[in-house]
């Protein structure tokens, strides 16, 4: 039976609908009814819906409209739609409905008449009112506040406290994306207060990647038009709702401990000179001096910096003595297994002779089952829990920055030996990005020098920026996009 979907992608309900569709392999037709055009109000449009609105559906001769029944009935009779999305059992069922009737008379409204009387107005012929937005500002103001304090206040990265999305977060997150055609200091003003909620956004992105960028461009182009700003396709950038999301993050868990980073060029093989000997015997990076103090071995430096500097977050490095433990032990390990496999593969197969190492291809096969080893091990132990982080936790600590940094090293390995060594586990792939995303932009920021050389050793243009210089993130996207 042929499922065709209305929808004009500037209206958030039509979004929510198309990202639902695609995210579950959903097949249908999307057929536009342009609302600037006033198409929602020809006869043939009135014969699907005879409100003139999007979106709206015709699978076969069943028409029907309103978002929130859109979803839930696609969600029940879609064969292979995953039960988070709208689950079969009745009371968590009857919670997502909870939030779904809330949202029409909450969000949906301060948000609609927010945007309409700052921006859209004007393009479907409604005057700009201050008044009026400033009333919608409140009911949104509360709504957001409300969503904050009750439905993301537990332990789950999504509405409800739950650990995948439902159709609740992609409806009531496309409503808030709306705010990318704010003028600048309203989108500010309105979404600085709710942290969780900017999280929540980023989260229900990544799950529903890379169908939510697509779907979104329609917007951002609006946005560009609406105040002159240059087109970029790349939501990454785009997106000035993410931008208020990494700053966060930014600020947030930065340790902002001041320091100056002397470059010491191992390529010109600086580490070997007198005057850094004088600093690490050893002639190795990373080291440190912290006045008259010297330091080396980088777990020692980092475990050191997370007590020595004031404001370090605790769970950096936890001062309870068993989560330390834990960490210490992580640190540990790493540099007789992790560490062995990656250093042992990258020097055999493309630093080796840059370096002027010798390599030998018997000593890349071995590193490489050290190093899988190693990747199943942190997979199986340290990923196997709740939290996004190794040990379970919820925020990383300094063993995640380690091991991570570690593995970001494959950047520079041949296109197929990194799939092949990489490509079993999602679970690490996963990791990576959240570590990522948990210390951007700074992890993107420390991360240009090595996409340099990637580009420098593969001869291949890579860019500049993470997204999209970095295959290890690409692997990723390919991942979710395929499950
Ligand atoms: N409650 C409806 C709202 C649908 C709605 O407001 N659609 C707007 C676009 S965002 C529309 O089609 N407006 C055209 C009109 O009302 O003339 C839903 O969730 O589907």
């Amino acid at each position: 039976m042929s499922l065709k979907v209305y929808a004009d992608r500037m209206s958030q309900p039509a979004r929510a609908v198309l990202i639902f569709c695609k995210v579950n392999g959903i097949e249908f037709e999307e057929i536009k009814v342009d609302l600037v055009k006033k198409e929602n109000r020809l006869p043939e449009f009135k014969a699907i819906n005879p409100f003139g609105q999007v979106p709206s559906l015709a699978h076969g001769d069943f028409k029907l409209f309103e978002s929130h029944a859109i979803l839930s009935y696609l969600a029940c009779a879609s064969p292979g739609v995953a039960d988070h999305w709208y689950p079969s059992d009745l009371q968590k069922r009857a919670k997502i409905n909870s939030v779904l009737d809330w949202h029409h008379s909450n969000l949906r409204r301060g948000g609609v008449g927010f945007v309409l009387y700052t921006i859209l107005g004007p393009l479907i012929g409604v005057p700009i009112n201050p008044e009026a937005a400033a009333e919608a500002e409140k009911v949104l103001a509360s709504s957001l506040s409300k969503i904050e304090s009750v439905w993301l206040n537990d332990n789950g990265n999504f509405l409800l406290g739950n650990k995948e999305p439902s159709i609740a977060d992609i409806s009531l997150v496309c409503e808030i994306m709306e705010f990318e055609v704010l003028p600048e200091e309203d989108r500010i003003r309105v979404l600085t207060p709710f942290k969780k909620v900017l999280k929540w956004i980023e989260d229900t992105r990544i799950a529903t990647s890379p169908h939510f960028e697509e779907v979104h461009k329609t917007l951002l182009a609006a946005k560009s038009f609406l105040h002159k700003l240059p087109v970029d396709e790349n939501y990454e950038t785009a997106s000035s709702i993410k931008a208020m999301f990494d700053m966060e993050i930014a600020q947030e868990l930065v340790n902002g401990i001041e320091f100056e980073e002397i470059k010491v060029d191992l390529a010109k093989k600086e580490h070997r000179l007198p005057e850094f000997k004088a600093i690490n015997p050893f002639g190795q990076v990373p080291s440190i001096a912290h006045g008259d103090f010297k330091l080396f071995e980088s777990h020692a430096i980092l475990s050191y910096l997370a007590c020595a500097s004031p404001g370090v977050a605790d769970h950096w490095y936890p001062s309870d003595l068993q989560k330390r433990a834990k960490i210490n032990s992580v640190l540990d390990w790493h540099h007789s297994n992790l560490r062995r496999g990656g250093v042992g593969i990258a020097i055999n197969t493309i630093l080796g002779p840059v370096l002027g190492i010798p390599t030998s291809p018997e000593a890349a096969t071995e590193a490489e089952k050290v190093l899988t080893s190693s990747l199943s091990k942190i997979e199986s132990v340290w990923l196997n829990e709740n939290g996004n982080f190794l040990l379970g936790s919820k925020e990383p600590s300094i063993a995640d920055l380690s091991l991570v940094c570690e593995i970001m090293q494959f950047e520079l390995l041949h296109e197929e030996d990194r799939i092949r060594v990489l490509s079993p586990f999602n679970k690490v792939l996963k990791w990576i990005n959240d570590t990522k995303m948990a210390t951007s932009p700074h992890f993107e920021e420390e991360h240009k020098t090595l996409f340099a050389s990637k580009s420098f050793f593969h001869k291949i243009p890579v860019g500049e920026n993470c997204e999209p210089a970095s295959s290890i993130l690409a692997m990723l996207d390919k991942d979710i996009a395929t499950e």
